[in-house]
């Protein structure tokens, strides 16, 4: 037997034995050590690992399972729920979110003065962000208008549902539904996938993409915020555990390839040549301080406004990579003093967080003092070409731009609710359309 050969037989001979043992714990509930008690199974040596065959492996597992009165088979429940079923998860105590999009192929303003050709979801980028709770039914429809140039579709990744044919085309004047569950916390994406993803580059780099964030059932936990003061003479820690609620904030980052003429431009994407970075739409779309580049902008709703957060107090943002290029999320002046995905906590106390394509990352943050920061992608290319967003810590709270803020959490403790004006790269028709669900659902 050559080396190799044998090396082979060996690994496969490992991975069996492991698999066994992980499949054994499954069926019996318990842990290894528990259950090789109660069985017949040996020590484990280089010996009895090179006398494994997949014969022996099958023939312990047939025993173990017939010892305990044979496998029981678990269907998890699907997440795709057919359509004529999404009632009765509603009485059986779901709730559901009745969610529709419109697909729309639309001008929108870049700096200094020029349009693009945009795509959008409902006339604005990013899309609306939906908001859930984990366990709860979206039911969603697209509409693509019989006036739209091309076809569009719809791919949520909150949810798990067999890609085809719930992410097919929707061709001009048709329009499709689905539902599913929203299972697992986090802010997820979701996007146009052209026309059977022909042109799914396009769509999504031309402004088709949103987040929707499903909120763990139980909600966030609280925030550890680690910092030190003095004692006796000595530096001790002085920790604090802050309330899951926060004031909650979206940064959905991304990449604009347009030529001279505002289309979209393949071939500098393939390059990965990007002609802005845009966070929620706009390269530097809340820094009316360093760059002035929305200072000609032609609508109100377009001039750059800071992000403004309460100093001392628990800051959430939903950071949502939309691009083809990775994001190293870092806040200048500041440091991340937690990083969620999912609920699972990744790091605290950190400097930057790698997001690369379509991962999101909840990054908790308090500022300690009055001042301005800058969240940036820590990517210098990605810094000067719009990837920098003022944020300014004040005493107090103040109105924030409405891109930049989620919709309120149905889960109890969770959003401070905030002000907000209406800022968005978006049609003005869209604008109109924004400020009046503000004033409807103003205080
Ligand atoms: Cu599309």
């Amino acid at each position: 037997m050559n080396k190799s050969k044998f090396l082979m037989i060996q690994r496969y001979g490992i991975f069996a034995i492991v698999a066994t043992v992980a499949v054994i714990g499954i069926v019996l509930g318990n842990t290894y050590s528990n259950t090789s008690s109660t069985s017949s199974a040996q020590a484990v040596t280089p010996e009895t690992i090179d006398k494994v065959t997949p014969q022996t492996i099958d023939s312990v597992a047939a025993q173990d399972a017939n010892s305990i009165g044979g496998l029981e088979f678990h269907m998890f429940g699907a997440d795709a729920i057919p359509l004529d079923q999404v009632a009765a998860l509603k009485a059986a105590g779901r709730t559901v979110h009745d969610v529709t999009l419109t697909a729309q192929s639309v001008d929108l303003p870049i700096p200094g003065g020029k349009m693009y050709h945009a795509m959008t979801y409902d006339g604005q980028i990013p899309g609306p962000t939906i908001r859930v709770t984990q366990g709860d039914v979206i039911e969603v429809t697209l509409n693509v208008p019989s006036t739209e140039p091309t076809g569009h579709s719809l791919d949520m990744h909150a949810g798990r549902i067999s890609a085809v044919p719930n992410f097919g085309p929707v061709m001009p004047g048709k329009s499709r539904t689905y539902a599913y569950i929203a299972q697992t916390p986090g802010a997820f994406k979701y996007h146009c996938e052209g026309v059977g993803v022909i042109g799914m580059d396009q769509h999504v780099l031309s402004g088709m993409y949103g987040m929707v964030i499903v909120d763990p059932l139980n909600g966030y936990h609280k925030l550890l915020v680690e910092r030190t003061a003095t004692q006796d003479g000595h530096v001790i820690l002085n920790n604090t555990l802050m309330s899951p609620a926060a004031y909650e904030f979206t940064l959905e980052y991304n990449q604009l390839y347009i030529d001279d003429n505002g289309s979209y431009n393949q071939d500098a994407m393939f390059k990965h040549d990007n002609t802005w970075t845009v966070v929620n739409g706009k390269p530097f779309g809340y820094d009316p301080v360093v760059t002035k580049v929305w200072n000609n902008a032609p609508a109100a709703h377009d001039k750059s406004a800071p992000i403004i957060v309460p100093v001392g107090q628990h800051v959430r943002i939903f950071v949502l990579n939309q691009g083809n290029m990775p994001v190293f999320f870092h806040i200048v002046g500041s440091q991340i003093d937690r990083v969620t995905q999912g609920n699972i906590v990744q790091a605290m106390g950190t400097q930057t967080w790698e997001i690369g394509g379509s991962q999101d990352a909840i990054i908790d943050a308090v500022f300690d003092e009055p001042g301005a920061y800058v969240a940036v992608n820590h990517d210098y290319a990605a810094i000067f070409t719009g990837a920098a967003s003022v944020i300014l810590a004040k005493d107090q709270p103040a109105p924030n731009p409405s891109d930049a803020v989620p919709p309120v959490s149905s889960v109890p403790g969770t959003s401070i609710p905030q002000q907000t004006f209406v800022h968005c790269e978006c049609t003005d028709a869209r604008a109109s359309q924004i400020a009046g669900m503000l004033n409807s659902t103003a205080q």
